[in-house]
């Protein structure tokens, strides 16, 4: 029993050290994204407060956004998709506005923080600043398996559920992340697709529709044929 407690926090030791490792890549790899678009940049600041400010956006803490995955997007289907296709806010995860970092409070960074810690795949995932597929992404894959997808976006398609349909719109969440549609948006899809189905869910009530039009012109026709006998009659008598 000793032994299989100590394994078990020892693996959980484990998985925190790599997570702080991916954590502490994930900030490198933006703080040097950002030092490459800034840089040249820096001379130009020529007053020290400028300089200043500068500098601090440069080492401000950034939240996880992972911009591969809509580069991909972007260059296989040609549609330019922001960060709400998996983030709660279309700016991304930084910010102050409803949904970004800076408007969280002390019970929403407990979500974050799990979140964050849900590693493996199979942990139910409420991050604050995440969309419903975004948190689906983390529940279906871990944490781990996706920043790891961050270098074959091309791959994470091919490892959601076939049946997912987040937005009950007929089109599987790994169809919509292909064809750079959103998964939690039911108006935007393959429009054939979407034809397709609301013509499929909606049936039913076309059919009756269409049965309702074709009885009530047969209604009318035979209304109005009775009305012009009813008058040739009239006019028989008359004459
Ligand atoms: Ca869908």
């Amino acid at each position: 029993m000793g032994m299989r407690i100590f394994n078990r926090r020892g693996a959980e030791a484990q998985r925190k050290k790599i997570h702080m490792t991916l954590e502490s890549i994930s900030r490198r790899s933006q703080l040097s994204a950002a030092c490459r678009l800034f840089l040249p940049h820096f001379p130009l600041c020529a007053s020290a407060p400028l300089r200043f400010i500068f500098l601090l956006l440069l080492l401000s803490p950034r939240a996880d956004a992972y911009p591969e995955f809509q580069v991909f997007i972007k260059e296989s289907t040609g549609r330019a998709v922001n960060c709400a296709m998996c983030h709660a806010h279309s700016d991304g995860p930084e910010g102050t506005a409803a949904g970004q970092i800076g408007r969280l409070d002390a019970a929403d960074m407990d979500r974050l923080a799990q979140a964050r810690a849900a590693l493996q795949p199979g942990q139910k995932v409420d991050s604050p600043i995440l969309n419903p597929f975004g948190n689906h992404l983390i529940e279906v894959l871990g944490k781990e398996k996706f920043v790891e997808l961050r270098t074959a976006p091309e791959a994470l398609a091919e490892l959601l559920p076939a049946d997912s349909d987040l937005d009950h719109d007929g089109i599987p969440d790994a169809r919509e992340y292909k064809e750079g549609t959103h998964p939690v948006n039911r108006m935007d899809g393959n429009p054939a697709a979407l034809l397709l189905h609301n013509f499929k869910t909606s049936a039913t009530s076309i059919g009756l529709t269409l049965a309702a039009t074709v009885l009530g012109m047969w209604g009318l026709g035979h209304l109005l044929r009775g009305f012009a006998r009813a008058a040739s009659a009239k006019e028989e008598v008359e004459d």
